[in-house]
């Protein structure tokens, strides 16, 4: 209301919308390489070699990892390219993406 100069006011906060962004997933599977994986981290993701192969471990040990957080049409691309490269070589890697 009026301002008595003793009173906090709240101050109305304009909600600034950020767009959604898109969680982009390698899924495990038994058959493809290991370092099959760790290059399409490497190349797709521009992740060096430590952080790939780490990022490959989990998928092994838990199933499946976050590789990327990213826009809608950017997460789009890297899963189609991934998904792409994979069925060039003949390996059933899975690359999902789902909103965060
Ligand atoms: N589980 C696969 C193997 O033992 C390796 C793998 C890791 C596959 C991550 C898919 C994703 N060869």
């Amino acid at each position: 209301g009026t301002d008595d100069g003793a009173t906090i006011m709240a101050k109305p906060k304009p909600k600034t919308q950020r767009p959604p962004m898109y969680k982009v997933l390698i899924l495990n599977d038994d058959f493809t390489p290991m370092e099959f994986v760790v290059h399409i981290l490497e190349r797709f993701f521009g992740l060096n070699h430590a952080q790939a192969f780490e990022i490959m471990l989990t998928v092994h040990k838990k199933g499946l990892a976050v590789v990327a957080v990213l826009s809608f049409e950017v997460a789009e691309t890297k899963v189609a390219q991934v998904m792409d490269f994979a069925r060039r070589h003949q390996h059933p890697l899975q690359c999902t993406m789902e909103k965060e």
